[in-house]
C-alpha cells in the first residue's frame, strides 16, 4: 500500500512537472476560425445537389412561370440518393431548396408554389424533409441552398420579398436544422416571370439589398453551428470560379468589403482571400460533375481523373470541395455519374492510403521544447510542431533507412493558431546531392504537393521558408 501509495505521487509530480515545463503554445494570429469552421474544414468534401423544375425543363435557369405540376419524379429516393453521397465518402450534403425560378422543394407555407402543388406524393411530399431526414440516418451532414433571387415572387425587389426570404430561412432552419452551411448564390437579378409582371428587376446585391446581416441573425439564432456562404459576411466564401481550382497562392482570410466592393464580385480577392483579410472566409470550390449544374440527358459526367485534379486543386489547397450531382427525371442520380464518382474515391483512397511519413525519422532544426517537437507532426494527432516566438522558419528532415517513392507530400499547418506559412520549398536528396523539387507560397488547412514525376529517395526537406508568425505544423505526410 506504502509503495504504491509513494509510486502514485511519484507519477503525478512527474505529471505536474511535464505540464509545468511544456512551453506556452504560440501567441495565435489575430484571425482564427471558429470551431464550426474548423469542424467544416475538416468535412473536406461534401456534395451539392441540384434538383427543381429545371430537371423537368432542360433549363439551368428557370423563368418562374413554370407550373408545379412539372415537378414530378418518379423513383425519388432520399435515402439512395445519401446512401450514393456516403458511398462516396462526400460528408454532407447541401440541397437546392429553391433555386432562381422560386418553386420550393419544401411545402412553405408562405407560397403556393412549391411541391405541395406538384404531383409528386400526390401533393403530400418534401424532398428537404426527405432528404434531411435520410442525411441524418445516414450520418452525412445536411446543408441548402436559397437562391435569395426569385423570379417567380411578384415583391421580388422591395421590401415585402425581403420579409418573404427571412421567413422562409426562418421555416427551413426550424424544420430542417441544424444545417451544416448555406448557400446563398450571388446571381442576382434580371428578367423573370415575377407574379405576372414579365419585366427585367435589377436589385442592388451584396449589402444592400438583401442587409444579409439580418439573414445571418436568424441562423445565428437558430443554428449557430452553421457556415454561412454568401456575399456578405460569409463564413466561406467563393474560389472564384465554377471549375473546382482554389488558387495556389490563397489566404483563409478575406475582408467583407473587399471581396464585393459595391456587391460586385472581386475576383483577386475571392481567389487568394487577403493575408491581412479580418474574417476567417476560407475558399470552398463548387463545382459540377457534370457541365451544367441540373440534369440534361446530353451530357456526360466528368471522368474519375478529372474528379481527381479537382480534388488535388480543391481540398489539396487547403479548402474545401462542393461536389454538385445532378438527379435525373427519375430523381435517381444517373448510373454512369455514381460510375465516375466511386472510381474518383477509389483513386483517392488508392493514392493516399499508406503515409511512407509514418516509418520516416523526424527531425527539425529547432522546436519551442516538450511538447511542440518534431514527433507531433507524424500521423494524425492533436499535436503540432511549433517554433519559438523569435523563430518564423525552420526545417523539418524526413529520412528512411531505405529508398521510397514519393507522389505527394501532404502539409497541414495548426490553424486554430491561424494560417501562418508565407513560403515553402521541398528539397529530396538523389544521386546529385539535395535538389529542390517544389515549392510555393500558402499551405492553410491542408496542402496537397503533387511532384511532377515520382521520385525515389531516402531523404526529404521540407523547408518554411518564411511566415507570419512562429510555425505551427500539424502534418506532415508522403505518399
Ligand atoms: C450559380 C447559379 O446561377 C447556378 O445556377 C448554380 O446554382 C451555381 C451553384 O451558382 O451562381
Amino acid at each position: 500500500m506504502n509503495i504504491l501509495h509513494r509510486l502514485y505521487g511519484v507519477v503525478i509530480s512527474l505529471l505536474v512537472g511535464a505540464v509545468a515545463c511544456k512551453p506556452l503554445p504560440p501567441a495565435s494570429m489575430s484571425v482564427l476560425p471558429s470551431e464550426h469552421q474548423i469542424e467544416w474544414h475538416k468535412m473536406e468534401q461534401y456534395a451539392f445537389v441540384h434538383f427543381t423544375i429545371n430537371t423537368f425543363t432542360d433549363r439551368e435557369w428557370g423563368f418562374g412561370d413554370e407550373s408545379p405540376q412539372m415537378f414530378n419524379p418518379t423513383d425519388f429516393d432520399a435515402e439512395a440518393l445519401v446512401k450514393i453521397v456516403k458511398d462516396a465518402n462526400l460528408k454532407g450534403l447541401i440541397l437546392t431548396a429553391k433555386h432562381h425560378d422560386g418553386f420550393c422543394l419544401w411545402p412553405s407555407k408562405y407560397t403556393e408554389h412549391s411541391i405541395k402543388n406538384s404531383p409528386y406524393k400526390g401533393g403530400n411530399g418534401d424532398i428537404v424533409g426527405e432528404v434531411a431526414e435520410a442525411c441524418r440516418r445516414q450520418g452525412v451532414k445536411f446543408g441548402i441552398y436559397l437562391s435569395p433571387w426569385d423570379r417567380n415572387h411578384a415583391a421580388y425587389g422591395e421590401e415585402e420579398y425581403l420579409e418573404y426570404y427571412r421567413n422562409q430561412v426562418r421555416e427551413l432552419l426550424t424544420a430542417y436544422g441544424p444545417l451544416f452551411e448555406m448557400w446563398f448564390d450571388g446571381a442576382n437579378g434580371g428578367d423573370g416571370y415575377y407574379g405576372g409582371a414579365y419585366e427585367t428587376r435589377w436589385v442592388e446585391s451584396g449589402y444592400l439589398y438583401y442587409d444579409w446581416s439580418k439573414v445571418v441573425d436568424i441562423i445565428r439564432e437558430l443554428s449557430p453551428e452553421t457556415v454561412v456562404w454568401s456575399s456578405s459576411l460569409p463564413d466561406a466564401r467563393w474560389c472564384g470560379n465554377e471549375r473546382g481550382v482554389i488558387a495556389e497562392h490563397c489566404w483563409a482570410m478575406a475582408t467583407p468589403e473587399n471581396m464585393y466592393p459595391g456587391g460586385r464580385d472581386n475576383l483577386e480577392v475571392l481567389c487568394h482571400g487577403e493575408e491581412s483579410g479580418t474574417r476567417w472566409a476560407p475558399a470552398e470550390a463548387d463545382v459540377s460533375i457534370r457541365p451544367g449544374w441540373f440534369y440534361h440527358d446530353y451530357e456526360q459526367p466528368k471522368s474519375a481523373a478529372q474528379l481527381f485534379d479537382i480534388y488535388l486543386t480543391s481540398v489539396g489547397r487547403g479548402g474545401t470541395l462542393l461536389l454538385n450531382l445532378a438527379p435525373d427525371r427519375r430523381g435517381r442520380i444517373p448510373e454512369e455519374d455514381v460510375e465516375s464518382l466511386m472510381a474518383w474515391r477509389d483513386m483517392v483512397h488508392r493514392s493516399f492510403s499508406k503515409d511512407l511519413a509514418l516509418d520516416a525519422k523526424f527531425s527539425v532544426s529547432s522546436s519551442r521544447g516538450w511538447g511542440y517537437r518534431a514527433k507531433a507532426m507524424q500521423g494524425d494527432n492533436r499535436a503540432y510542431w511549433a517554433t519559438s516566438d523569435d523563430e518564423f522558419s525552420g526545417d523539418v528532415t524526413l529520412q528512411w533507412d531505405d529508398t521510397v517513392v514519393v507522389k505527394y507530400i501532404v502539409i497541414e499547418e495548426h490553424i486554430a493558431l491561424g494560417q501562418r506559412v508565407r513560403e515553402y520549398a521541398i528539397e529530396a536528396q538523389v544521386s546529385e546531392g539535395w535538389q529542390t523539387i517544389a515549392s510555393g507560397t500558402t499551405i492553410g488547412y491542408k496542402r496537397i504537393i503533387p511532384l511532377e514525376n515520382e521520385l525515389a529517395t531516402s531523404e526529404l526537406r521540407i523547408r518554411f521558408l518564411d511566415s507570419r508568425g512562429p510555425l505551427a505544423i500539424s502534418r506532415i505526410a508522403v505518399y
